[in-house]
């Protein structure tokens, strides 16, 4: 074992909402020195990861998320389309690997994955994973055996999202349940899924809230071994369009307090960056984030241009650099 695993911080699922919070709530400098402490002694200094995202089937969805441009309940003005053909997805993958991203993640606007759909999906990723880029696909919720066909088509992470407390996600969604995603969860991982959840800020919670979120991902048991942090991207004519925007601070605090509870986590600053300055970008990145989307789309919204992003980790001395798969071997 070499010296740096020796020292790395052994993931608890055991954590408190107590516990959880007083680190949330401790003064900024000292919740950052921790996550600092925690990301030195678990991951390479200074590299970020590049992800892409790519909608691969948009909107029409019948489910009722308060924040999505996807959903059939609100006019957001966004026009549904179809499942995008396999050839053109292959195409959209080599330009995000040409761009030096090195993961690429899929969105479908549907309420659950169709065992009709699940040839062309697996289509999709086995010729994504082939471009030598590490796969994702975020498609609703799973019934039992449909993780295990992505993962033999190569998968390597299913994203599927908390959102926020279990508390809050009725204020949010209606038309499913905080333990119908956990279901999805647990068979991403009974079926050797790498597991890619988190939530979104923003949305009117409270801290309380944000604690929660964090303490439910906690518990998962492993971890999961992606954790997205999300702000809101306010959607015009959903009932969270006109919602306060998230103090980049705040978004800060969330990350690094997930850096913490969940040292061996790769911690995703996702959406919402097209909308923070860079001092509160680069606060998120100092506060442990390993990884971001790049490319000027994320699934329906705008996301920073390549140049900004270029610029911005020029302006603080970080890397672009690959997924390493043990954390705190590779320092
Ligand atoms: N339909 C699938 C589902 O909901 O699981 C997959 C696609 S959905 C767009 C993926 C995730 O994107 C959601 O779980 C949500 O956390 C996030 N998301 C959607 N709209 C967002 C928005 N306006 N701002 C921030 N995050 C958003
Ligand atoms: C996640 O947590 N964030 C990404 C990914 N998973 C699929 C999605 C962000 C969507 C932002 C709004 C949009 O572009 O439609
Ligand atoms: Fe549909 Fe996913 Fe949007 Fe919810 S978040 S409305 S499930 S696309």
């Amino acid at each position: 074992m070499s010296p740096s695993a020796a020292t790395a911080s052994t993931p608890r699922s055991d954590w408190t909402r107590e516990e959880i919070a007083a680190l949330y709530d401790l003064p900024l400098p000292d919740l950052m020195l921790k996550a600092l402490e925690v990301r030195r002694d678990n991951w390479p200094a200074g590299r970020i990861q590049k992800s892409q995202l790519l909608s691969i089937k948009t909107g029409g969805c019948p489910e009722d998320c308060g924040y999505c441009s996807q959903s059939a309940h609100f006019q957001t003005g966004l026009s549904a389309s179809k499942l995008m053909e396999v050839e053109a997805v292959v195409a959209e993958a080599k330009k995000a690997k040409a761009n030096g991203a090195d993961r690429f993640c899929m969105g479908a606007a549907w309420r659950s994955l169709k065992d009709r759909d699940m040839p062309a999906v697996c289509a999709m990723i086995s010729a994504v994973k082939a471009e030598g880029l590490e796969t994702c696909v975020t498609l609703g919720m799973l019934e039992d055996g449909q993780a295990e066909r992505l993962k033999e088509a190569g998968l390597d992470y299913y994203n599927h999202n908390l959102d926020t407390s279990r508390e809050y996600y009725g204020k949010v969604t209606s038309t499913r349940t905080y333990d119908d995603r956990l279901q999805t969860i647990a068979r991403v991982r009974n079926a050797g899924v790498n597991v890619c959840a988190g939530g979104i800020l923003g949305m009117g919670e409270g801290r309380a809230d944000r604690v929660g979120l964090i303490h439910e991902l906690s518990k998962l048991t492993p971890h999961p071994e992606s954790v997205t942090i999300n702000a809101l991207v306010p959607i015009e004519g959903t009932p969270l369009g006109g919602s306060t925007p998230i103090d980049a601070v705040e978004l800060a605090r969330a990350i690094a307090t997930a850096r913490i509870v969940m040292p061996a986590s790769w911690v995703r600053l996702s959406a919402g960056r097209e909308n923070m300055s860079e001092e509160g970008q680069a606060l998120c990145l100092a506060a442990g984030a390993n990884s971001i989307f790049v490319g000027d789309r994320l699934l329906t919204t705008d996301n920073p241009e390549a140049s900004e992003d270029e610029a911005l980790l020029e302006t603080l001395g970080l890397e672009w650099g690959p997924r390493t798969d043990k954390p705190g071997a590779a320092l």
